[in-house]
């Protein structure tokens, strides 16, 4: 069965050779796995596309009844059984596929930004000041009213509680702890329902007397 790559119709200049559909033909040139390619209109974006990417985003697969988003993941399942993911080292090349997405490529996001911003502050927001810093919440505030919208009407994100739950919600608790999420009742409720979780109340109390005998020993040693 013919695989489906779905990335943009257009993308201006800059992005090009960058957009990380890239990295989804790459591996599957590696396995030679033949596909094909659709697309989804880059603005306005539509609902169909929507539909496979709540963030009206790219890259998207399509493999028989299956749809699936985040570069990531779609790594993962197209190298599963071929020699991009080698049973015996399935952890190993877990653990770095997630050091380039969430460790380098959030350094390297951190840093592009201000530098995209300096070379195209009408697509990036200025680069430095508050406003830039506006720009930057609102671009944020953007993406997670689009994860509200996948949230609403169920208690967690993927089916049941899963691993899933336990990133988003890790991630979206430092922001609403920032107040960030004061107006997005959905995920507020959805941070508060897994707080509740007896296991990630002892996870937390584990953390924190974790951290009260790091002080006690420093104090020790003082
Ligand atoms: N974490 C996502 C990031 C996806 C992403 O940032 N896609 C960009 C292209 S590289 C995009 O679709 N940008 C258009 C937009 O955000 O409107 C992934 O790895 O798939």
């Amino acid at each position: 069965m013919t695989l489906t790559l779905i990335t943009l119709d257009w993308v201006p200049e800059f992005p090009r050779g960058f957009v990380r559909d890239l990295r989804v033909r790459w591996a599957l040139e590696e396995i030679g796995r033949a596909y094909q390619v659709e697309t989804a209109p880059m603005q306005p974006k539509s609902d169909v596309h929507r539909a496979m990417q709540p963030f009206g985003q790219v890259p998207i697969i399509r493999d028989g009844d299956l749809t699936l988003f985040e570069s990531g993941a779609i790594l993962l399942y197209v190298g599963e059984g071929t020699a991009l993911l080698p049973e015996a080292r399935r952890a190993e090349i877990t653990q770095w596929l997630f050091a380039a997405l969430n460790t380098v490529e959030i350094a390297s996001a951190i840093w592009l930004y201000k530098v995209l911003a300096e070379r195209w502050p009408e697509f990036f927001g200025p680069p430095t000041g508050e406003e830039s810093k506006a720009f930057a919440r609102q671009a944020l505030k953007t993406k997670l009213s689009e994860l509200q919208s996948v949230i609403q009407g169920h208690d967690w994100i993927a089916g049941d509680f899963s691993l899933a739950d336990v990133a988003m919600v890790d991630t979206l608790r430092v922001l609403a702890g920032e107040g960030v999420l004061d107006d997005m009742p959905v995920l507020s409720a959805y941070v508060v329902r897994a707080e509740a979780r007896p296991a990630f109340v002892r996870a937390m109390a584990d953390h924190m007397a974790h951290w009260q005998a790091a002080d006690v020993a420093m104090a020790r040693t003082a």
